[in-house]
């Protein structure tokens, strides 16, 4: 198997902490510079038409794109250590607070970025008031989000999930870049200095 990654862009990052902690071998990764635009190539686009990464190429050459559905894939092959979840229970909790997580925090912190940063102008059809009003909506949930883990070590079911891989890759790529000051969230400030002592994220 083939992934298409590449070094500093959060969501192959997502995939590369999930195989660290599975302790998955076979997978050969293969980057690419956002920067110089090689994900827009005539011939990665034949792999991914949509000219995002991650993909994983199956040794069969079924191509499978979107983080989730790579991790989902290969969490059928490697289930341990359990990482969605293993009864309905925890599925669900996983689920509820990964699609939280995704779209009251990281969609808000992604557009802000990506709608006002001018090194994404060259790839964001930019909107910079749509990127500012993002931002502050961010910013409402980055609040509520330093409450939430007031008690809390893990996002989900008090075990670590993919859930925390979604929440902490997200905080620590998004947050700095809309020129938040993370220390201004002193517990999800905890939660992402103790879940990045784990080696998969290092
Ligand atoms: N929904 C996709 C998003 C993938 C994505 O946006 N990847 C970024 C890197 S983190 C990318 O390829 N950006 C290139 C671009 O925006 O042109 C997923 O979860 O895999």
């Amino acid at each position: 198997m083939k992934l298409y990654s590449s070094p500093v862009a959060p969501s192959p990052r997502k995939v590369l902490i999930f195989i660290a902690e599975k302790g998955i071998t076979n997978i050969e990764v293969k980057n690419l510079d956002i920067g110089k635009l090689e994900h827009k190539t005539p011939e990665y686009k034949k792999i991914a038409p949509n000219s995002r990464i991650p993909a994983l190429v199956l040794d069969n050459g079924e191509v499978i794109l979107e983080t989730t559905a790579i991790c989902r894939y290969l969490e059928c092959f490697h289930p341990e250590p359990n990482l969605f979840g293993d009864n309905a229970d925890e599925i669900a909790q996983i689920e509820m607070w990964y699609s939280r997580i995704s779209f009251e925090l990281m969609m808000p912190l992604m557009h802000g970025f990506r709608h006002t940063h001018p090194h994404m102008s060259a790839l964001e059809n930019q909107n910079n008031e749509f990127g500012l009003a993002q931002r502050e909506l961010a910013v409402k949930s980055l609040k509520y989000y330093d409450e939430v883990m007031a008690d809390k070590e893990y996002i989900a079911c008090n075990k670590f999930s993919y859930a925390d891989i979604q929440a902490v890759t997200s905080l620590q790529f998004l947050v700095r870049l809309n020129k938040i000051d993370i220390n201004d969230y002193k517990n999800l400030s905890n939660y992402i200095n103790n879940i990045a002592k784990r080696p998969s994220f290092s």
